[in-house]
């Protein structure tokens, strides 16, 4: 027989392998084990894809006479994908055990009740070391459910002295080919794409996902807070597919607004502000199911926003170029920290080659 330990090493070393792609969503993982062998896994590899059990179950056959070890409480509710209860309770294992219940309030216990309720038997584990470390793997998504604003990945490709864009700003292309098809890919994990008008005045982006198999389409979000963006942008294309909300204040003329609502836009007037407030935005962002937000630029949103420790996960590529002068943008501008010692620190920080280019993802320490 495996034991419930030897299967649940099994299903955390899984879990773990979502790490950096499935935040703010936890890291799971399951095994399923039958006599003495371990004869599936599964994970939840990215977010908006397949959780970890409907992962494992689309590769495994019959669960007659298997056990089932999950490192999370199956979810009960019908987010991006469906209850992974039901799939559990259809495909019939022998038995079930999980790890932690899913703090998440739309779950909380009732994905365990679904399944005793269908006769399956199911329980917790009582094994301490094991539920700690899967609370400890999982500590950035508690931390993250008790607060109130949208997880924000900032990314950005520098030259190797540091710089986002020339001193003329122009940014076409610091980074290689490969790096920019990651980002392609990484904006199709995402619910929402964000910028300021600098940046959508200079690059003229369309900021969707291209060349890439389509999980998500993200919402396009640009914080504008005088109304500059041109009825011209290529933003205002293929709207129905990629929706374009602007966040703007009371300073931005009335008819701009008019005309770009008239074109799809989605506008959002901030009151009693002279700069769109980007953690409003982020609550709002929230508030409207976009949990996952990638902040790509310009130079003075990412300034603000480390200032602001709204920053949560970092993808910075360093690529072999670079452009010099004082006048270049660099990724943080503004107020910034005094010292070494009250620099910031990434977790868990991870590096990883795009053709010559070198991408850190890791996860900000505040
Ligand atoms: C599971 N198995 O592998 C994960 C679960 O945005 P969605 O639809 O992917 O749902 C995310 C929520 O689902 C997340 O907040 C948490 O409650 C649960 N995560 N549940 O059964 C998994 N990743
Ligand atoms: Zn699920």
């Amino acid at each position: 027989m495996v034991s419930e330990r030897a299967a649940f090493e099994r299903a955390l070393a899984e879990a773990a392998r979502g790490r950096g792609e499935v935040e703010p969503n936890p890291c799971v993982g399951a095994a399923l084990a039958r006599g003495d062998q371990i004869v599936g896994v599964g994970f939840h590899a990215a977010y908006g894809e397949a959780h970890a059990e409907a992962a494992l179950l689309d590769a495994a056959g019959s669960l007659k006479g298997c056990v089932l070890y999950v490192t999370l409480e199956p979810c009960s509710h019908h987010g991006k994908t469906p209850p992974c209860a039901d799939a559990v309770i259809a495909a019939r294992p022998d038995r079930v055990v999980v790890l932690n219940e899913d703090p998440n309030p739309k779950v909380a216990g009732r994905g365990l009740a679904r399944l005793r309720e269908a006769g399956l038997e199911t329980s917790l584990s009582t094994d301490e070391e094991l539920r700690q470390r899967e609370r400890d793997l999982n500590r950035r998504y508690h931390a993250h459910r008790a607060r109130e604003r949208a997880w924000v990945v900032a990314k950005w490709a520098m030259t190797l002295d540091g710089k986002i864009a020339s001193r003329g700003g122009d940014s076409k292309w610091i980074s290689s080919k490969a790096s920019r098809q990651e980002v392609h890919r990484l904006r199709a994990h995402v619910d929402a794409v964000l910028i300021g008008a600098g940046t959508a005045l200079q690059d003229d982006p369309r900021l969707t996902p291209r060349d890439v198999p389509i999980v998500r389409s993200p919402t396009r979000v640009v914080l504008d807070s005088h109304g500059r963006l041109p009825e011209s942008a290529k933003l205002l294309q293929d709207i129905e597919r990629f929706p374009l909300r602007i966040f703007t204040t009371e300073r931005s003329c009335e008819d701009w607004r008019k005309r770009l609502e008239a074109r799809g836009a989605l506008l959002t007037v901030q009151p009693g502000v002279d700069r769109v407030d980007l953690e409003a935005v982020l609550v709002e962002l929230r508030n409207q199911k976009l949990e996952r937000v990638l902040l790509e630029g310009g130079s003075e949103l990412l300034g603000s926003a480390f200032d602001a420790q709204l920053i949560d996960m970092v993808d910075a590529y360093v690529c072999p170029r670079l452009l010099g002068g004082q006048d270049a943008k660099t990724p943080w501008p503004g107020q910034g920290r005094e010292t070494m010692a009250e620099a910031l620190t990434l977790d868990d920080a991870q590096w990883r080659s795009f053709e010559s280019d070198q991408r850190l993802r890791g996860f900000v320490k505040y």
